[in-house]
């Protein structure tokens, strides 16, 4: 006869058994090996719509892609969340592929720039600094696909905290370096300036803060020299709908943009708006340049710098927008722009069809750069790749005015 205690037993060991099977199959619909994605993502590209006149193509496999930056040279380097590489996508020859290179050396090197022939990394707590890249990767043998690099330190003094932590870095036209810093949590004060801000580094190697007030940018750029622009994204867990990410506008030094006491139309935190430092600093906080659509996960954003894109795309902001994870229905997952040629912003989709018929993604967007001849580079650190896009038949004119 079971006892009263076995039967208990058993009831615990049916339940464990049932939420390990579950979650198995969580793990399972989640997880795809990365030779897998490749494949997915070569074929998923087909998926994905873009305006008439544009065209979308698989251009690079590349694991886990977060930021990326374009050398002089052409070569493509585009950071990775997590693991202790970067890759260099070297330009093809006349109708091949481009050919991968792993950079070894780093942690968690999210945020790549490049400034003349030399490289910059944005790890968690630092920026990490590889001079003359351009030399190392020429001196490659033909066919190497590694690089082992000894980075030195090249600013430090960033928090140590990996929640909202990972780099998103940029020289802007001035050659100063910016990066943003991440609030620690999905909402909370701080003591310590440098928490929910974007930073410029000194010539002394010290952070300044440009801008404060920001929950989590991982995306900005400048509009012309000093007219800074940014994406943030909003805090979690007040409904499907609230509060919306954000493009915000930073024409000078000094502005706070309301994180954690107000959000879009300065419309008071639940939580954090009634704080004696709401009432403090209410009337100075800066509203957003555009609303965007809650949860989305705003990252990587650019203003077309594109000869080869039609005129109606040049006075924009192209936002990538990662996509939403606590959202009933999914939202974002999708290329956005942003037209500020007008009288008031139109905020509307570009690239759209990521997603599977189910809702769920087979591929996120997490940064966007126009290379040379205004050819638009996405990247996917889901499925792990870089997209190319081009508008056909239009003037071929090479840009000189894109930005690394
Ligand atoms: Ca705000």
């Amino acid at each position: 006869m079971p006892t009263k205690n076995s039967k208990l037993n058993q009831t615990l060991l049916g339940t464990a058994i049932l939420v390990g099977a579950v979650g198995l199959g969580l793990y399972m619909r989640h997880t795809i090996e990365p030779a897998r994605l490749n494949e997915i993502s070569r074929g998923s590209v087909t998926q994905l719509k873009v305006p008439q006149g544009f065209n979308v193509e698989h251009y690079a496999d590349v694991p886990a892609a977060r930021q990326m930056s374009l050398s002089d040279s052409g070569i493509l380097f585009v950071g990775a969340k997590i693991g202790d590489r970067i890759r260099a996508v070297m330009p093809p020859t006349a109708g091949g592929k481009p050919r991968v290179v792993d950079l070894v050396g780093f942690k968690d090197p999210n945020g790549v720039a490049c400034l003349g022939r030399d490289l910059y990394v944005g790890e968690i707590p630092r920026i990490m600094r590889v001079d003359d890249v351009q030399a190392k990767l020429e001196a490659l043998p033909a066919g190497a696909t590694e690089l082992a690099v000894q980075p030195a330190v090249h600013a430090d003094g960033l928090p140590p905290e990996g929640h909202h932590g990972w780099k998103y870095i940029r020289f802007s036209p001035q050659g100063e370096l910016f990066t943003a810093q991440g609030m620690p949590c999905n909402v909370c004060e701080k003591s310590d300036p440098i928490y929910g801000t974007i930073l410029r580094l000194g010539k002394d190697k010290k952070w300044e803060v440009y801008a404060s007030g920001v929950r989590n940018s991982v995306g900005f750029d400048w509009r012309s020299p000093g007219d800074l622009w940014f994406t943030d994204n909003g805090r979690d867990w007040l409904g499907d709908d609230l509060p919306p990410d954000e493009l915000n506008h930073a024409p000078k030094p000094g502005l706070n943009f309301g994180f954690p006491y107000r959000y879009g139309d300065n419309v008071p935190d639940p939580e954090y708006g009634g704080k004696p430092k709401a009432a403090k600093l209410a009337a100075s906080f800066v509203v957003p340049a555009q609303k965007l659509d809650a949860h989305v996960a705003s990252l990587g954003m650019r203003f077309c710098k594109s000869p080869a894109f039609p005129p109606e795309y040049r006075d924009s902001v192209f936002i990538a927008e990662h996509g939403s994870w606590n959202r009933s229905k999914p939202s974002g997952y999708r290329i956005t722009q942003v037209d500020l040629s007008g009288d008031k912003p139109v905020y509307k989709p570009f690239i759209t069809g990521f997603q599977n018929a189910d809702g769920s993604p087979w591929g996120r967007p997490v940064d966007l750069i126009f290379g040379p001849a205004g050819e638009m580079y996405i990247s996917d650190d889901h499925a792990g790749a870089i997209y190319k896009v081009t508008y056909n038949g239009l003037d071929k004119a090479k840009s000189t005015d894109y930005q690394k």
